[in-house]
Protein backbone atom coordinates (compact mmCIF):
# COMPACT_ATOMS: atom_id res chain seq x y z
CA UNK A 1 0.00 0.00 0.00
CA UNK A 2 0.94 3.43 -0.31
CA UNK A 3 1.31 5.96 2.31
CA UNK A 4 -1.43 8.09 3.40
CA UNK A 5 -0.63 11.71 3.90
CA UNK A 6 -1.63 13.55 6.87
CA UNK A 7 -2.23 17.41 6.80
CA UNK A 8 -1.91 18.39 10.42
CA UNK A 9 -0.88 20.87 13.16
CA UNK A 10 0.23 19.36 16.72
CA UNK A 11 -3.10 20.46 18.10
CA UNK A 12 -6.45 18.31 19.93
CA UNK A 13 -8.41 17.66 16.40
CA UNK A 14 -4.78 16.74 14.72
CA UNK A 15 -3.69 14.34 17.39
CA UNK A 16 -6.71 12.55 17.04
CA UNK A 17 -5.98 11.54 13.64
CA UNK A 18 -2.13 10.95 14.04
CA UNK A 19 -3.15 8.68 17.23
CA UNK A 20 -5.23 6.51 15.25
CA UNK A 21 -2.32 6.26 12.30
CA UNK A 22 0.23 5.67 14.70
CA UNK A 23 -2.31 3.10 15.99
CA UNK A 24 -2.75 1.26 12.88
CA UNK A 25 0.92 1.70 12.04
CA UNK A 26 1.11 -0.49 15.21
CA UNK A 27 -1.13 -3.31 14.82
CA UNK A 28 -0.63 -3.52 10.84
CA UNK A 29 3.05 -3.87 9.91
CA UNK A 30 2.21 -2.62 6.34
CA UNK A 31 0.78 0.48 7.17
CA UNK A 32 2.17 3.53 6.39
CA UNK A 33 1.95 7.10 6.48
CA UNK A 34 3.53 10.69 5.97
CA UNK A 35 2.78 13.54 7.46
CA UNK A 36 2.77 17.41 5.78
CA UNK A 37 3.21 19.77 8.92
CA UNK A 38 1.06 22.98 8.30
CA UNK A 39 1.99 26.32 9.68
CA UNK A 40 -0.32 28.39 10.92
CA UNK A 41 1.87 30.91 11.50
CA UNK A 42 2.12 31.19 7.54
CA UNK A 43 -1.52 30.79 7.13
CA UNK A 44 -0.60 27.63 5.35
CA UNK A 45 -3.97 25.43 6.08
CA UNK A 46 -5.98 28.78 4.36
CA UNK A 47 -3.54 28.79 1.41
CA UNK A 48 -2.53 26.47 -1.41
CA UNK A 49 0.22 24.31 -0.23
CA UNK A 50 2.13 21.74 -3.04
CA UNK A 51 4.72 20.47 -0.43
CA UNK A 52 3.75 16.53 -0.75
CA UNK A 53 1.11 16.17 -3.38
CA UNK A 54 2.17 18.80 -6.03
CA UNK A 55 -0.53 19.09 -8.44
CA UNK A 56 -3.20 19.59 -5.58
CA UNK A 57 -4.26 22.02 -2.89
CA UNK A 58 -4.46 21.97 0.62
CA UNK A 59 -7.69 23.69 0.03
CA UNK A 60 -8.73 20.64 -2.42
CA UNK A 61 -8.26 17.89 0.80
CA UNK A 62 -10.10 20.16 3.52
CA UNK A 63 -12.27 22.60 1.74
CA UNK A 64 -13.25 24.14 5.21
CA UNK A 65 -9.83 25.21 5.53
CA UNK A 66 -9.02 24.07 8.89
CA UNK A 67 -7.04 20.38 9.74
CA UNK A 68 -6.16 18.16 9.98
CA UNK A 69 -7.01 16.41 6.31
CA UNK A 70 -5.47 13.42 4.79
CA UNK A 71 -4.60 12.29 1.20
CA UNK A 72 -5.59 8.45 0.25
CA UNK A 73 -3.65 7.78 -2.59
CA UNK A 74 -4.62 4.12 -2.67
CA UNK A 75 -8.33 5.63 -3.25
CA UNK A 76 -7.21 8.63 -4.94
CA UNK A 77 -9.62 10.27 -1.78
CA UNK A 78 -9.43 13.13 0.36
CA UNK A 79 -11.24 12.70 3.58
CA UNK A 80 -11.76 16.82 6.11
CA UNK A 81 -13.55 16.46 9.79
CA UNK A 82 -11.76 14.33 12.59
CA UNK A 83 -14.60 11.91 12.81
CA UNK A 84 -14.76 11.46 8.99
CA UNK A 85 -11.08 10.84 8.77
CA UNK A 86 -11.05 8.27 11.75
CA UNK A 87 -14.27 6.56 10.07
CA UNK A 88 -12.64 5.95 6.58
CA UNK A 89 -9.08 4.76 7.80
CA UNK A 90 -11.01 2.18 10.17
CA UNK A 91 -13.32 0.83 7.35
CA UNK A 92 -10.18 1.11 4.84
CA UNK A 93 -7.17 -0.10 6.72
CA UNK A 94 -9.12 -1.97 10.10
CA UNK A 95 -10.21 -5.64 8.50
CA UNK A 96 -10.04 -7.22 11.35
CA UNK A 97 -11.53 -4.86 13.67
CA UNK A 98 -9.56 -4.03 16.17
CA UNK A 99 -10.32 -0.59 16.46
CA UNK A 100 -14.13 -1.43 16.13
CA UNK A 101 -16.62 -3.81 15.67
CA UNK A 102 -17.89 -6.01 12.60
CA UNK A 103 -21.62 -6.52 11.93
CA UNK A 104 -21.02 -10.09 12.04
CA UNK A 105 -19.88 -9.91 15.59
CA UNK A 106 -22.16 -10.70 18.63
CA UNK A 107 -23.42 -7.32 19.14
CA UNK A 108 -21.32 -5.50 16.39
CA UNK A 109 -23.73 -3.47 15.20
CA UNK A 110 -25.02 -1.89 18.86
CA UNK A 111 -21.29 -1.87 19.84
CA UNK A 112 -20.54 0.61 16.75
CA UNK A 113 -23.70 2.82 16.68
CA UNK A 114 -22.40 2.92 20.41
CA UNK A 115 -18.93 4.11 19.21
CA UNK A 116 -20.91 6.46 17.19
CA UNK A 117 -22.60 7.90 19.45
CA UNK A 118 -19.79 8.99 21.67
CA UNK A 119 -17.81 9.84 18.53
CA UNK A 120 -20.51 12.25 17.38
CA UNK A 121 -20.69 13.23 21.48
CA UNK A 122 -16.93 14.65 21.41
CA UNK A 123 -17.23 15.98 17.67
CA UNK A 124 -19.86 18.10 18.83
CA UNK A 125 -19.89 18.76 21.82
CA UNK A 126 -16.16 18.00 24.22
CA UNK A 127 -13.96 19.75 20.84
CA UNK A 128 -16.26 22.33 20.26
CA UNK A 129 -17.20 23.50 24.08
CA UNK A 130 -13.26 22.91 25.11
CA UNK A 131 -11.90 24.86 21.92
CA UNK A 132 -14.33 27.64 22.84
CA UNK A 133 -13.00 28.18 26.55
CA UNK A 134 -9.94 27.34 25.48
CA UNK A 135 -10.37 30.57 23.26
CA UNK A 136 -12.04 32.67 25.64
CA UNK A 137 -9.25 31.85 28.24
CA UNK A 138 -5.67 31.74 26.59
CA UNK A 139 -6.53 33.99 23.18
CA UNK A 140 -9.26 36.50 23.57
CA UNK A 141 -7.67 39.67 22.61
CA UNK A 142 -9.61 40.87 26.21
CA UNK A 143 -10.85 38.64 29.16
CA UNK A 144 -14.28 38.46 28.79
CA UNK A 145 -15.89 36.57 31.88
CA UNK A 146 -19.08 35.54 30.04
CA UNK A 147 -17.44 34.02 27.13
CA UNK A 148 -15.09 32.00 29.78
CA UNK A 149 -18.37 31.17 32.37
CA UNK A 150 -19.90 29.68 29.41
CA UNK A 151 -17.57 27.38 28.03
CA UNK A 152 -15.80 26.12 30.73
CA UNK A 153 -19.00 25.60 32.61
CA UNK A 154 -20.19 23.31 29.42
CA UNK A 155 -17.01 22.03 29.37
CA UNK A 156 -16.82 20.42 33.03
CA UNK A 157 -20.33 19.71 32.39
CA UNK A 158 -19.59 17.18 29.68
CA UNK A 159 -16.39 15.76 31.40
CA UNK A 160 -19.25 14.85 34.46
CA UNK A 161 -21.57 13.07 32.01
CA UNK A 162 -18.37 11.45 30.87
CA UNK A 163 -17.15 10.37 34.42
CA UNK A 164 -20.54 8.65 34.92
CA UNK A 165 -20.18 6.87 31.83
CA UNK A 166 -16.41 5.56 32.96
CA UNK A 167 -17.49 3.82 35.71
CA UNK A 168 -16.31 0.75 36.20
CA UNK A 169 -14.65 0.97 32.54
CA UNK A 170 -11.13 0.99 31.21
CA UNK A 171 -12.57 2.06 27.40
CA UNK A 172 -15.73 4.39 26.12
CA UNK A 173 -17.74 1.03 24.18
CA UNK A 174 -17.11 -2.59 24.26
CA UNK A 175 -18.78 -5.04 26.91
CA UNK A 176 -17.10 -5.29 30.01
CA UNK A 177 -14.42 -2.60 31.19
CA UNK A 178 -14.70 -1.55 27.30
CA UNK A 179 -12.17 -2.28 23.99
CA UNK A 180 -9.82 0.55 22.93
CA UNK A 181 -11.00 1.56 20.23
CA UNK A 182 -11.43 5.14 17.18
CA UNK A 183 -13.86 6.29 19.74
CA UNK A 184 -10.94 6.96 22.49
CA UNK A 185 -8.47 7.90 19.47
CA UNK A 186 -11.69 10.83 18.92
CA UNK A 187 -12.09 11.85 22.71
CA UNK A 188 -8.58 11.54 24.40
CA UNK A 189 -6.52 14.56 22.89
CA UNK A 190 -9.43 17.29 23.93
CA UNK A 191 -9.50 15.73 27.75
CA UNK A 192 -5.84 15.39 27.86
CA UNK A 193 -5.95 19.36 27.96
CA UNK A 194 -8.36 20.12 30.11
CA UNK A 195 -6.36 22.50 31.98
CA UNK A 196 -5.61 24.55 29.27
CA UNK A 197 -9.25 25.05 28.73
CA UNK A 198 -9.56 26.62 31.90
CA UNK A 199 -10.69 23.49 33.84
CA UNK A 200 -8.25 22.62 36.92
CA UNK A 201 -7.72 19.52 38.17
CA UNK A 202 -9.78 19.69 40.91
CA UNK A 203 -12.78 19.90 38.66
CA UNK A 204 -12.31 16.89 37.39
CA UNK A 205 -13.08 13.51 38.30
CA UNK A 206 -10.90 10.31 39.15
CA UNK A 207 -12.47 8.01 36.51
CA UNK A 208 -11.86 10.74 33.56
CA UNK A 209 -8.39 11.60 34.98
CA UNK A 210 -7.28 7.70 34.78
CA UNK A 211 -8.86 7.62 31.35
CA UNK A 212 -6.67 10.18 30.42
CA UNK A 213 -3.56 8.46 32.08
CA UNK A 214 -4.60 5.39 30.47
CA UNK A 215 -4.48 6.85 27.05
CA UNK A 216 -1.56 8.59 27.81
CA UNK A 217 0.32 5.23 28.69
CA UNK A 218 -0.33 3.66 25.07
CA UNK A 219 3.37 4.07 23.20
CA UNK A 220 1.08 4.61 19.80
CA UNK A 221 -0.61 7.63 21.81
CA UNK A 222 2.42 9.15 23.12
CA UNK A 223 4.06 8.84 19.13
CA UNK A 224 1.03 10.64 18.00
CA UNK A 225 0.70 12.78 19.87
CA UNK A 226 4.14 14.44 19.01
CA UNK A 227 3.65 13.77 15.51
CA UNK A 228 3.68 17.58 14.27
CA UNK A 229 5.85 18.10 16.99
CA UNK A 230 9.00 18.91 14.97
CA UNK A 231 9.50 20.88 11.43
CA UNK A 232 8.30 22.71 9.65
CA UNK A 233 5.22 23.22 11.63
CA UNK A 234 6.67 26.18 13.50
CA UNK A 235 3.16 26.23 15.89
CA UNK A 236 4.76 24.70 19.44
CA UNK A 237 2.12 26.96 20.28
CA UNK A 238 -0.17 24.68 19.92
CA UNK A 239 1.23 22.51 23.32
CA UNK A 240 2.67 19.60 20.89
CA UNK A 241 5.84 19.13 22.87
CA UNK A 242 5.90 15.99 25.04
CA UNK A 243 7.66 17.77 28.07
CA UNK A 244 4.73 20.21 28.33
CA UNK A 245 2.47 17.08 27.57
CA UNK A 246 3.30 16.06 30.98
CA UNK A 247 3.05 18.97 32.58
CA UNK A 248 -0.33 19.69 31.64
CA UNK A 249 -1.04 16.43 33.62
CA UNK A 250 0.38 17.93 36.88
CA UNK A 251 -1.66 19.16 39.37
CA UNK A 252 -0.38 22.76 39.89
CA UNK A 253 0.35 22.98 36.51
CA UNK A 254 -1.97 26.70 35.95
CA UNK A 255 0.26 28.37 39.23
CA UNK A 256 3.84 26.35 38.54
CA UNK A 257 4.04 27.13 35.24
CA UNK A 258 2.32 30.31 34.51
CA UNK A 259 5.43 31.80 32.62
CA UNK A 260 5.51 29.35 29.83
CA UNK A 261 2.01 29.26 30.05
CA UNK A 262 1.72 32.83 29.22
CA UNK A 263 4.46 32.66 26.68
CA UNK A 264 2.29 29.71 24.55
CA UNK A 265 -0.50 32.05 24.86
CA UNK A 266 0.79 34.84 23.51
CA UNK A 267 2.56 33.00 20.66
CA UNK A 268 -0.87 31.50 19.70
CA UNK A 269 -2.97 34.68 20.08
CA UNK A 270 -0.84 36.10 17.17
CA UNK A 271 -2.00 33.35 14.39
CA UNK A 272 -5.06 32.93 16.20
CA UNK A 273 -5.99 36.90 16.24
CA UNK A 274 -4.33 37.02 12.60
CA UNK A 275 -6.03 34.22 11.34
CA UNK A 276 -10.07 35.86 12.42
CA UNK A 277 -8.87 39.24 10.95
CA UNK A 278 -7.96 37.52 7.50
CA UNK A 279 -11.28 35.34 7.51
CA UNK A 280 -13.17 38.51 8.29
CA UNK A 281 -11.57 40.52 5.54
CA UNK A 282 -12.39 37.12 2.80
CA UNK A 283 -16.06 38.41 3.29
N1 LIG B 1 -14.52 20.11 13.19
C1 LIG B 1 -13.17 20.13 12.70
C2 LIG B 1 -12.37 21.14 13.48
C3 LIG B 1 -11.05 21.43 12.82
C4 LIG B 1 -10.35 22.64 13.46
O1 LIG B 1 -10.99 23.52 14.02
N2 LIG B 1 -9.02 22.68 13.38
C5 LIG B 1 -8.27 23.79 13.94
C6 LIG B 1 -7.13 23.28 14.78
S1 LIG B 1 -7.70 22.35 16.18
C7 LIG B 1 -7.68 24.64 12.82
O2 LIG B 1 -7.37 24.14 11.75
N3 LIG B 1 -7.48 25.93 13.08
C8 LIG B 1 -6.88 26.81 12.15
C9 LIG B 1 -7.66 28.06 11.95
O3 LIG B 1 -8.59 28.31 12.70
O4 LIG B 1 -7.33 28.77 11.01
C10 LIG B 1 -12.57 18.72 12.80
O5 LIG B 1 -13.00 17.96 13.65
O6 LIG B 1 -11.69 18.38 11.98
Amino acid sequence: MKPITLYTVGTPNGKKVSIFLEELKAAYPDFEYEVYAIDFSKNEQKEECHALTPSSTFLKHSPNGRIPAIYDPNHDHSVFETAAILLWLEKKYDPEHKFSWGSDEPNGEKLRSQALQWIFWVHGGVGVSAAAANHFVRYAPEQIQYGKDRYINETKRLYGVLEKHLEGRDWLVGEGKGKYSIADCNAYPWLHLHAWAGVPHSDVGPNVRNYILRNWERPAVRKGSLTAASPPSSTDCVLSTGRFLTKLLESDFEAKYADEINKKAEDAKKWVQKGMKDDAAKK
